[in-house]
């Protein structure tokens, strides 16, 4: 739905018992439920959220370049039984966009219990792109793919272990969109496939096949918008908030399976044990009320990081363009990165206080350091050996990784020039740095718009892994 048309979106309880929830949005008195958003660029988002949770919660909008007040960032949650009006405009790039609750102790929570919700943005690049690939109309889509623990046919509720809040909260289903067992069907032709890793923890190996054979694929975009250029790939990592934007052929196909590949996940990090002890957590009901065992057993077995895991099906059928066209060489002009100085960043693992940035735990009056709108910098992001892959989030900006070293494992199949993986290639708000990684990522802190970002801007940076992000692995810095 256009974001023209909304004017409340709800953020409500949809099944009290086992605590699962979603994004309403009320359109002149009728209600969309868990609504896809679409926004041209330099269109206004003009609504107001209501939380009937009871829990407080925010509407963190992934990847848009906001002020702090409207960024969602858990700095002023929106208590139970509150409203906040939002109001902003929409200056990305075109690209697929996500929002999801961010308030600090509950965003694992909340948005495993259905919190996401997609924001695409258009423009005259993207509306070219599907002109040059001749999109029938139902071979556009765009999924937000997550997991989640099932057993005897319901969703069990959020109940993380000591051991789940140092691995990640896993499930044993993918949920796509908010539906277990996704089917869609697409026509002959090429399908743009816009998709969003929504997991908790989870890796995705994301690949696509037609009865045993693996299909390939072209990687038209990442996070922030189109490549230069499209990438020819059979498979790719998206981790917990990246994006990916794909073209898949479907011609001569009758469906396409799309799977997690199995791989070694690369959880170096061992005999630490943890647990969620964020203060607020305290003082508000869970959003589930029935009981789950104290030991935080759900009743499911979750399926561990790196297990095969079936995503969804595409159903080919009807008939597509006689001929397929041939994808356009060039998508789009990429902001150069700039060269700039350089910021160091570790990531670490410590057995007792768990993942930190800079060995400092998350607090959310600190200010981990202050920079100048304008300012050129590049991350230098070292992971610990003993570590495991984070997803690491720059709110507010878009980055280009120039570069990583120290790659083990399964990603370094996948590596390139200057040791890059082909997600790396786009605009990104998101990346996984895998255990003794270095990455470094050229950041322009321009802020767009005087007026709209006038005085001091807090923003984060922290990893997307939601059980690492709820227990502390996260910083704020400033935007002066
Ligand atoms: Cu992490």
């Amino acid at each position: 739905m256009p974001i023209s048309a909304l004017r409340r979106l709800v953020v409500e309880r949809a099944d009290p018992v086992l605590g699962r929830c979603r994004y309403a949005a009320d359109v002149g008195g009728r209600q969309i439920v868990h609504p896809v958003l679409i926004a041209r660029r330099g269109e206004r988002f003009e609504a107001v959220v209501e939380n009937r949770l009871p829990q407080p919660t925010t509407v963190h909008f992934h990847g848009l370049t906001l002020p702090e007040a409207q960024d969602g960032a858990g700095f002023d949650a929106i208590a139970p039984g509150a409203a906040k009006a939002l109001s902003f405009e929409v200056k990305n790039r075109s690209g697929l966009y996500w929002f999801h609750p961010h308030a600090h102790g509950f965003t694992a929570e909340q948005v495993y219990s259905g919190l996401v919700g997609l924001l695409v943005v258009v423009d005259a690049e993207d509306a070219a792109l599907d002109t040059a690939l001749a999109l029938g109309p139902h071979n556009r889509l765009a999924l937000a793919v997550s997991d989640v623990r099932v057993a005897a046919g319901s969703i069990r509720p959020y109940a993380p272990s000591a051991e789940d809040c140092l691995h990640g909260w896993f499930g044993n289903r993918a949920l796509v969109n908010a539906a277990l067992d996704v089917r869609r069907t697409v026509a002959p032709g090429w399908v743009r496939l816009q998709l969003l890793n929504a997991c908790n923890a989870r890796g995705l190996l994301l690949a696509f096949r037609d009865a045993d054979a693996n299909v390939p694929f072209h990687l038209l975009g990442t996070d922030g918008g189109l490549l230069a250029a499209p990438v020819g790939v059979d498979r790719l990592f998206v981790y917990p908030g990246e994006r990916v934007d794909l073209a898949i052929d479907a011609s001569g196909r009758r469906e396409l399976v799309a799977v997690s590949l199995a791989f070694d996940p690369r959880h170096q990090a061992k005999g630490g044990k943890l647990a969620h002890a964020h203060p607020a957590r305290g003082r508000y009901a869970p959003l589930a009320a029935e009981a789950v065992c104290g030991d935080g057993a759900s009743g499911a077995d979750a399926l561990p990081d790196g297990v095969e895991l079936g995503l969804f099906t595409l159903q080919v059928a009807g008939t597509g363009a006689t001929q397929l066209p041939s994808l356009p060489a060039r998508l789009s002009t990429l902001p150069e990165p700039p060269q700039a100085t350089v910021r160091r960043l570790r990531l670490d693992f410590d057995e007792h206080a768990g993942f930190l940035i800079d060995n400092t735990p998350y607090r959310v009056e600190e200010i981990a350091f202050s920079l100048e709108r304008g300012a050129r910098e590049v991350w230098e992001v070292r992971n610990s050996p003993i570590s495991m892959p984070h997803p690491m989030h720059l709110h507010g900006f878009g980055f280009r990784v120039l570069r990583r070293r120290g790659t083990f494992g399964p990603a370094r199949a996948l590596a390139g020039e200057e040791g890059r993986l082909p997600t790396d290639l786009g605009v990104k708000d998101t990346v996984v740095v895998w255990p003794n990684e270095t990455l470094w990522l050229a950041v322009d802190f321009a802020l767009p718009d005087e007026a709209a970002f006038r005085g001091r801007q807090r923003y984060m940076f922290h990893c997307h892994n939601l059980e690492h992000e709820d227990g502390m692995m996260m910083r704020n810095f400033a935007v002066l």
